[in-house]
């Protein structure tokens, strides 16, 4: 562990830490952020008012639009001056969110990107290669200080250039790899083109995250790669990487909760969802000076793990992120993200690990196609089998998730690869307007 003393905590003191964080952290954007002050105000809530750790479900919610309508810098809770760096969402969509962190935000970060990288079961021993954007996505260069923060050596090559990412990966003796999941597949299939197989590589861990994936992507990755592929999530409105990370064990991830209060509520009501129950996770930073979030929705889709860690954390665990509510797609009314048809494809021999689905309109009619590639040593020309694969994946989706929908087997290195977070889906209902 990277701080045992914080990550062991036993959860009085923890709860006592959060309490003390929470209350001086409300108080000072009452005093420096005019949105959180308007907000409180029209909520009747004051600061002062907070006792327990349970009074916070009377603090407004704080979502993505607060952040738009603040671009830039308005919900910035220090004076410019003090900020040393900005990132931004990834957002595709209409305004990016903008975070600034102090020179004290970076240390922290660089310390939770230590502790993320630490409980994937890196060392100052390891090689990290940084895949993950470096610019004003988080990924890079929040692995990057965490990396170096744990004294290992650091390696920032960014994203692309897929070759020269294998070849770095087999001359410097890369122990860790850090980049998306999708990225990763496509490493492992650049590095085949090349006559490399991954496996003999000294590489051994992925600190894979910053999109949904799988369960069965995971064991894709595990065997063809040869490596324990972990998962680590975040967000740049809450920190960036470094929010919460799965340890050895690959049961849910830890959430840093010294630095970040989680809670799950139901979307729609907007309260706490019964223990265990998945619903929207919402986070309250505890720590964060240059631009505090407080009771955050983040639109994606979680519940928490119940029970102890073998690896002797404290930290309660979230599972695995299913979706965005934003990427739920509603098929004959029934409520599908594209991570579950990633899961049933993977279970099924003949397709490749490559997929998309495709949204658009026929008359007034919705449809919705699964693409997915047939494995390289499929014969593409056989119809016969190619009917046959594509009934048992129609089939295998409809079995599972109770929804019937077109598949299209498509021919492998068909759908586009990323070198940063994949696009599951193509909505292509609006092409004419
Ligand atoms: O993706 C931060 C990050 C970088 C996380 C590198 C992990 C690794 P954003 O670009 O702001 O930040 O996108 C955040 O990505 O709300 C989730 O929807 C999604 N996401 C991030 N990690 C995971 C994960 C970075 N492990 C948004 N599993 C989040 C599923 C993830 N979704």
């Amino acid at each position: 562990m990277f701080q045992p003393e914080l990550e062991t905590m036993s959860r009085e003191a923890l709860e006592a830490l959060q309490l003390a964080r929470l209350r001086t952290q409300l108080a000072r954007v009452y005093v420096n952020v005019p949105i959180y002050r308007r907000k409180f105000d029209e909520a009747g809530f004051r600061p002062e008012q907070l006792e327990t750790l349970a009074d916070l479900a009377r603090v407004p919610f704080t979502v993505k639009d607060d952040l738009r309508e603040a671009y830039p810098f308005a919900m910035f809770a220090v004076p410019q001056r003090d900020i040393v760096r900005v990132h931004s969402s990834s957002g595709t969509t209409g305004q990016v969110s903008v975070v600034g962190y102090t020179r004290g935000d970076v240390e922290r970060w660089s310390d939770l990107m230590a502790r993320t990288l630490a409980c994937a079961g890196a060392t100052a021993d390891d090689v990290v290669q940084v895949t993950y954007g470096y610019g004003l996505f988080t990924g890079g260069l929040g692995a990057h200080y965490g990396s170096e923060r744990l004294g290992a050596m650091t390696i920032p090559v960014s994203g692309g250039n897929t070759a020269r990412q294998v070849q770095i990966l087999k001359d410097f003796g890369v122990t860790v790899l850090a980049c998306t999941p999708s990225y990763a597949l496509l490493i492992a299939e650049t590095a085949a083109s090349m006559g490399i197989d991954v496996r003999e590589l000294p590489l051994k861990i992925g600190v894979f995250g910053a999109e949904p994936w799988s369960e069965g992507m995971r064991k894709q990755i595990e065997q063809t790669m040869g490596i324990r592929a972990i998962d680590i999530y975040g967000l740049s409105e809450v920190m960036g990487p470094g929010v919460a990370s799965e340890c050895v064990h690959q049961n849910g991830l830890h959430v840093f909760e010294d630095h970040f209060i989680i809670e799950i509520i139901d979307p729609q009501t907007m309260l706490p969802v019964p223990d265990g129950e998945q619903g929207e996770v919402v986070f309250t930073t505890l720590t964060k000076e240059g631009i505090p979030v407080i009771r955050y929705r983040t639109r994606d889709i979680s519940r928490m793990v119940p029970g102890e860690c073998a690896c002797g954390r404290t930290f309660r665990r979230m599972e695995r992120v299913t979706g965005r509510t934003d990427d739920m797609l509603i098929i004959r009314g029934v409520n599908v993200y594209p991570s579950q048809i990633e899961q049933v494809l993977m279970g099924i021999s003949g397709v490749a690990p490559h997929y998309q689905v495709v949204l658009d309109k026929r008359g007034s009619m919705d449809t919705v196609e699964v693409q997915v590639e047939v494995s390289p040593d499929f014969e593409f020309d056989e119809i016969r089998e190619l009917e046959a694969l594509q009934r048992k994946v129609s089939g295998a989706i409809a079995a599972t998730l109770a929804v019937s929908v077109d598949v299209k087997l498509v021919e492998p290195r068909a759908i586009q690869r990323s070198e940063g977070k994949a696009k599951r889906v193509v909505d292509l209902r609006n092409k004419g307007a």
